[in-house]
């Protein structure tokens, strides 16, 4: 029987204050670790240049002052990063364990502390200079997990304090209730540490391997190209605020892919391999692909889901060898009609063997705006293909071309609702003013980009409430695989009105006006925004 039963007959609670204390800081680090832990995880499978952990560590990087980080180099010397990541860990487990302990005392002020992390973490995503739209939503889905972990710990704690600490007599011998509420908890606790211990040793995993590549590619130089680029004519870049860059950043470019992880590629290790219906096989390592007279192209790619106004397409200056040399070295037998591009991770792309060989600029391409290609967008080496959208041509970490037959062979996409080929659609978008940002009334400016890939641009025009069309200035392009820059300044009064822009290729050929999904084969439809203009 227990001696600490009180002369009431009451049973008192089987956990001393202090203790409680103690065990609601645990579940206050066990939860915050759990939270980091998702967020980490989820950057590492989706882009380890989202990771909350690195943002706030590179703002703190940014925020010492420099006689500290001095001191931090001598100190620590290179393992000075490791040192901010051991000093980052602590300072989160006791800010975790107060957390803990005032949620404890009061329900929602852990919470609260937690959410601040989850601030202070989208602050530094945000001052980071790759930072995505995407980037945005980690911190906060971190701190959510933390909150979730942390309530479910608060409640077992609540339940072992509350359960009787001791049996009552008719059940005497039994285990007290506060003994089952302990073990409860205790599971709730371990478990917990045991899932963020493991989570965590997985995101280290990924996040190693994609960090040894990227080390790789921080190092690789690539060659200066045999044939450069044609230089942007004069004009190409309209002086138009918020019209889309003419050449799009790497950290703007849009990404698709089906890829969980983003593969991580060792260049030492790359082959790329031709097979099929040729009559020579070949294999061509990376050293070799980086000694072929290599040609820089700008190249405007955009994906087959691009709705019409959309912004999955992006213009970019390739570096790479040209497809047709290495077909032409490969030989391939007659009858075969299609290359089927295969990705380290096993996706492929169907493209038209005609469109690799005739003399466009299709690249096993190395080099993306001067730089190696990023993880993301296919390092080390992709194809780009103008002219065609990215899912039957644009295979990133490249790994094989087979020379085979439409007839025998489809690529990833082709049996899920798209169609087996897919040039890219004439097509042109309003960029300002934003759709719904309402404007001054006067000289309304427009302006945006226009696209025909391999085609080139004839003419962009708009046209208000339906009216007539009025043709805009278009500028040069860099060259028929690329988007163009247009613009035009329309005379509005206050009202609302709806505008429209249509483009016209080089042949003459009118972009389509009906609308249509974008399965299978491409969105069709005229860009179409509403502005109120305030008086
Ligand atoms: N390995 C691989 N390559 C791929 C894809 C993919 O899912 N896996 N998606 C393709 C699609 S649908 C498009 S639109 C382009 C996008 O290239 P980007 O992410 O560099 O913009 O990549 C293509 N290459
Ligand atoms: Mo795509």
């Amino acid at each position: 029987m227990n001696k600490s039963q009180s002369a009431t007959g009451q049973v008192p609670a089987g956990l001393p204050a202090t203790v409680a204390a103690r065990w609601a800081a645990a579940a206050g680090v066990v939860a915050v670790a759990a939270g980091v832990v998702v967020g980490e995880l989820v950057a590492a499978l989706v882009s380890p240049a989202l990771s909350p952990m690195t943002a706030v560590g590179g703002a703190v990087i940014d925020a010492v002052p420099p006689a500290v980080k001095d001191w931090a180099v001598s100190a620590f010397g290179t393992a000075d990063k490791l040192a901010l990541l051991v000093g980052m860990g602590l300072a989160i487990a006791a800010l975790a364990a107060l957390a803990g302990l005032l949620e404890w005392r009061r329900r929602f002020a852990g919470f609260a502390v937690i959410a601040t992390f989850g601030v202070v973490g989208l602050v530094a995503v945000l001052g980071r200079a790759q930072a995505t739209g995407n980037a945005i939503a980690l911190p906060l889905l971190a701190a959510g997990a933390a909150i979730v972990v942390l309530r479910w710990l608060m409640s077992r704690l609540r339940e072992w304090k509350e359960a009787p600490a001791a049996v009552p007599a008719a059940a005497a011998g039994a285990a007290p209730p506060s003994e089952a509420g302990r073990r409860r908890f205790m599971q709730a606790l371990g478990g917990g540490a045991v899932v963020a211990t493991v989570g965590g040793g997985l995101a280290a995993a990924l996040r190693g391997a994609a960090a040894g590549v990227s080390e790789v590619r921080n190092k690789l130089a690539l060659p200066a190209a045999a044939s450069p680029a044609p230089p942007v004519p004069a004009g190409a870049v309209l002086n138009l605020d918020g019209i889309s860059p003419l050449v799009t950043p790497n950290r703007d470019f849009y990404r698709i892919d089906t890829a969980l992880t983003v593969p991580a590629v060792d260049p030492d290790s790359w082959v790329l391999k031709v097979t099929g219906m040729v009559e020579r096989e070949i294999e061509l390592d990376f050293a070799a692909l980086l000694s072929k007279p290599m040609t820089e192209r700008h190249v405007t790619i955009a994906c087959v889901s691009n709705e019409v106004g959309g912004d999955l397409i992006g213009n970019a200056l390739w570096l790479g060898w040209p497809v047709r040399e290495l077909l032409a070295m490969a030989g391939p037998q007659t009858g075969a009609d299609m290359v089927l591009s295969r990705s380290k991770d096993g996706w492929t792309a169907g493209t038209p063997l005609e469109v690799l060989t005739d003399d466009r600029d299709a690249l096993i391409a190395v080099g993306m705006n001067g730089e190696p290609l990023p993880l993301e967008h296919g390092f080390p080496v992709r194809l780009v293909v103008p002219g065609l959208y990215g899912y039957v041509s644009a295979t990133k970490w490249l790994t094989e071309l087979k020379v085979t037959r439409f007839a025998d062979d489809v690529g990833y996409w082709t049996p899920r609702g798209w169609s087996e080929r897919g040039p890219i659609k004439t097509s042109s978008r309003i960029d300002v003013p934003r759709s719904g940002r309402p404007v001054r009334a006067g000289t309304v400016a427009f302006g945006g980009v226009a696209w025909a890939q391999h085609t080139g641009i004839g003419k962009v025009e708009l046209r208000v409430n339906r009216g007539p069309w009025q043709r805009a200035e278009l500028a040069p392009g860099i060259s028929r695989d690329t988007w163009y820059q247009w613009q035009l300044s329309v005379p509005l009064t206050p009202g609302q009105y709806e505008v429209q822009v249509r483009a016209t290729d080089l042949k003459g050929a009118p972009q389509i006006e009906n609308r249509a999904r974008v399965a299978p084969d491409g969105a069709t439809g005229f860009h179409t925004i509403r502005v109120d203009v305030t008086p």
